[in-house]
């Protein structure tokens, strides 16, 4: 007969586990994705570009797990997500960078949600936790506008997508060095 494990007590609650679980779910589909994303400016020429969205699915993949280990870690049961609905074609290369903006956005108002949850019932061990997706959520906006702005500032005719291909590769170098909060 299997042996039973009693689950002992726990600060974290049903529903707290749930928007976690919940986020574990848009992380994951963040990191499917950005790696889709990468496959096609891989296959249109864009070499710059799928180094940037194939870095960047991984580390969606690493906030994913993140939250995954705090679920157990905090007694709940971290699940394994279905990802669903991955877009494989793409309009152009700025069309990218659009869905990497709008996707951004809207991964930071579930973070902030479960934040403003965390707070409300005064589960500070994971409100904590959570400012590190905080963080982390300002920086990658900052990121994808940043790439956004360089199809207006250099222009897409002549050898300009080849240009922001290219400057694309050194955006994140960028940003990390502060050179945004600078500009
Ligand atoms: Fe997970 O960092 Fe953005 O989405």
């Amino acid at each position: 007969m299997e042996k039973q494990i009693v689950t002992p007590k726990r600060s974290l609650t049903t529903e707290t586990e749930k928007l976690l679980n919940n986020q574990v779910g848009k992380e994951a589909s963040s990191s499917s994705a950005y790696l889709s994303m990468a496959s096609w400016c891989e296959k249109s020429g864009y070499a710059n570009a799928a180094e940037f969205l194939y870095r960047h699915s991984d580390e969606e993949r690493m906030h994913m797990l993140k939250l995954f280990r705090y679920i157990n870690d905090a007694g709940g049961h971290a699940l394994q997500p279905a990802i669903k609905d991955i877009r494989h074609e793409y309009k152009s290369l700025r069309d990218v960078f659009e869905q990497v903006l709008e996707h951004e956005i809207r991964v930071t108002e579930s973070i902030n949600n479960i934040v403003d949850h965390c707070f409300t019932i005064k589960d500070f061990a994971t409100f904590q936790f959570l400012q590190w997706y905080v963080t982390e959520q300002r920086e990658e906006e900052t990121l994808a506008r940043r790439a956004l702005e360089l199809f207006d500032i250099i222009g897409e005719d002549g050898v300009g997508l080849w240009t922001i291909d290219q400057e694309l590769g050194k955006l994140e170098s960028f940003v990390q060095d502060g050179g945004a909060e600078q500009a």
